[in-house]
């Protein structure tokens, strides 16, 4: 039922929407782009968590027609920001290593891209693995696409997923994101801050840039910005935001 209904909801675009997360510079607070969060809300007005329902369009491919439909609505608001002269900075659009996987989706964002005139260089892709991937020579071509039309690609959640390591050592990522999970140790667990130090060593030492998601709280910013991280992002600096709210949300920042 929850398929058909999707089937549905991305043949009409009822009830799917996106949110925008700002990212700021660690140092200066200064917004440097957004993450998409795609958005779902059934016929019954039930918010649907993405993690509940992405994990099973994966396993019956439609991820591959919400992915089109996810690219094409964040470009096309891009957009339109860019027609109003407002710089956004760089979108960060999910993708996860199933997609990558088993479909055209660096070519569909490619050709959307061209069709909304968005340059490369404000366009960046989360890996994320949902699954445990073997790898194939799709998800290495798509991966090298990316690269190829310098499109930046952040390892997310990092030190969760299944075998970061290898995308490290095989790939050109830009950023590694820290995981929230690891956040929320910040200031009462050792082992948390651990993790944190040595994954932000380790990514200096690659000469990646590292980004920290679910920044709640004064002390976590102060942490992260001491030991050099680059890039935050959470409640502390702002929740999803529809495109409407992150909009004046960009004014008010300023
Ligand atoms: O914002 P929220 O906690 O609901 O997002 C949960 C997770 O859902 C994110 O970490 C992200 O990995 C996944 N997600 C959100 N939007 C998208 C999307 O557009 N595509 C894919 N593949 N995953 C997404
Ligand atoms: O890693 P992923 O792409 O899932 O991260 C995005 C998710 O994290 C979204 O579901 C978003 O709603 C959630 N999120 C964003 N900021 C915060 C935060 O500060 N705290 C918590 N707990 N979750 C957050
Ligand atoms: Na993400
Ligand atoms: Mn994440």
């Amino acid at each position: 039922a929850l398929q058909q209904e999707l089937d549905e909801a991305i043949r009409t675009g009822d009830g799917l929407s996106l949110d925008f997360q700002p990212q700021v510079n660690a140092c200066t607070g200064a917004v440097i782009g957004a993450e998409l969060l795609f958005r779902w809300v059934r016929k019954s007005g039930e918010h649907v968590a993405p993690e509940a329902f992405i994990p099973i369009l994966e396993e019956s491919g439609q991820i591959v027609t919400l992915g089109k439909w996810i690219i094409q609505a964040c470009c096309k608001q891009l957009h339109e920001w860019r027609q109003l002269g407002l710089d956004v900075g760089k979108t960060a659009i999910n993708i996860s290593t199933v997609q990558l996987s088993n479909s055209n989706v660096v070519e569909d964002l490619l050709a959307a891209m061209e069709e909304y005139a968005i340059p490369s260089e404000t366009m960046s892709v989360e890996l994320t693995e949902t699954a445990l991937m073997v790898s194939s020579a799709t998800l290495t071509q798509n991966l090298m696409q990316l690269v190829e039309n310098n499109i930046t690609i952040t390892i997310d959640d990092f030190g969760t997923g299944y075998c970061s390591l290898t995308y490290l050592k095989r790939l050109d990522a830009h950023y590694l994101k820290i995981d929230r999970s690891f956040v929320a140790g910040i200031g009462h667990n050792e082992t948390d801050e651990s993790i944190i130090l040595a994954t932000i060593a380790m990514a200096k030492g690659l000469k990646m840039d590292v980004i920290a998601e679910g920044i709640e709280t004064q002390e976590q910013v102060d942490f992260l910005t001491q030991h050099q991280c680059d890039i935050l992002q959470g409640y502390y600096f702002g929740e999803p935001m529809s495109a409407l709210m992150y909009q004046q949300h960009l004014f008010t920042a300023k």
